[in-house]
């Protein structure tokens, strides 16, 4: 309600993800940054924190999350970013793919078509929203690349087709990623690897490629949320660079929500 203190409507609380995600560490950070001494990081999923938000927006209720772009959540609801002066949630990020040493050797086809693999932040938020909207994963990324063939072949020309090799795959369950992961799965699938998906926790992710258990992932955010957890690997794997550029982290509220930055948390 007008007029109240925002803090005390949302109990002090910042609804949160995974405690692994880099935007959690952020977050941490940004109540250390702005002096948010009465407020909590609280951690949960993703699924979790989108079913608050959806049912904090059904009530105009006050909320803030901990958000991200490319993200299903700003076509469905009204959502603004809050100011960041102190620049806690860092700048513009990319999402980089990362292989596991050998894999260039060991599977020079799909790592190629993983090389290649790029797409646009719009183009990930169609299949996280026919996700959201109750399609499997699978089935949204199948359609996906379906209906984008235009795209895909970008990724796949002049790759040959191989006979049924397995690929492994890592990722975190996060919506971007279970949307971008399930597409180049379902790529590689048309070319004719047995892919294999493993969501796992975001640190895991990291040190399953460096330790060669997992061929790769395509859910690193460089160069700030996960700083720590690349620049502890970052000899033992191949960064393939960007495959989507224009990510971006930070504490997110919906629009009614009296709040322009994150200093007007402070109380
Ligand atoms: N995210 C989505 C992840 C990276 C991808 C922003 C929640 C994170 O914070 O680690």
């Amino acid at each position: 309600s007008a007029g109240g203190n925002i803090g005390e409507e949302m109990d002090y609380t910042i609804t949160g993800i995974d405690a692994g995600a880099g935007v959690m560490a952020a977050a941490e950070q940004s109540i250390e940054d702005y002096g948010l001494d009465d407020w909590s990081l609280q951690s949960s999923s993703d699924a979790a924190m989108t079913s608050a938000l959806d049912e904090a927006i059904s009530n105009e209720e006050p909320i803030v999350i901990t958000g991200w772009n490319p993200h299903w959540m700003f076509s469905v609801h009204d959502l603004k970013y809050l100011e960041d002066p102190e620049g806690s949630f860092g700048e513009a990020e990319d999402i980089h793919t990362i292989a596991r040493e050998g894999l260039e050797e060991d599977a020079p086809e799909a790592y190629e078509v993983l090389d290649n693999f790029q797409w646009e932040g719009e183009q990930m938020e169609e299949v996280m929203l026919e996700i959201y909207n109750g399609a499997e994963p699978e089935e949204a990324a199948r359609t996906w690349v379906d209906e984008n063939e235009d795209v895909v072949s970008t990724w796949t020309e002049g790759v040959e087709e191989v006979d049924g090799e397995p690929l492994s795959l890592a990722f975190v369950a996060w919506d971007s990623e279970i949307a971008s992961t399930n597409v180049v799965a379902q790529v590689l699938m048309d070319q004719g690897y047995e892919v294999e998906t493993t969501p796992m926790e975001a640190n895991i992710m990291f040190q399953a490629v460096a330790q060669g258990e997992q061929d790769a992932m395509v859910a690193a955010w460089l160069p700030a949320t996960h700083e720590q957890y690349f620049s502890d690997y970052e000899d033992q794997f191949t960064d393939l660079g960007a495959n989507l550029e224009g990510a971006r982290i930070g504490l997110v509220v919906p629009e009614y929500v009296e709040a322009d930055s994150i200093e007007d948390l402070a109380s």
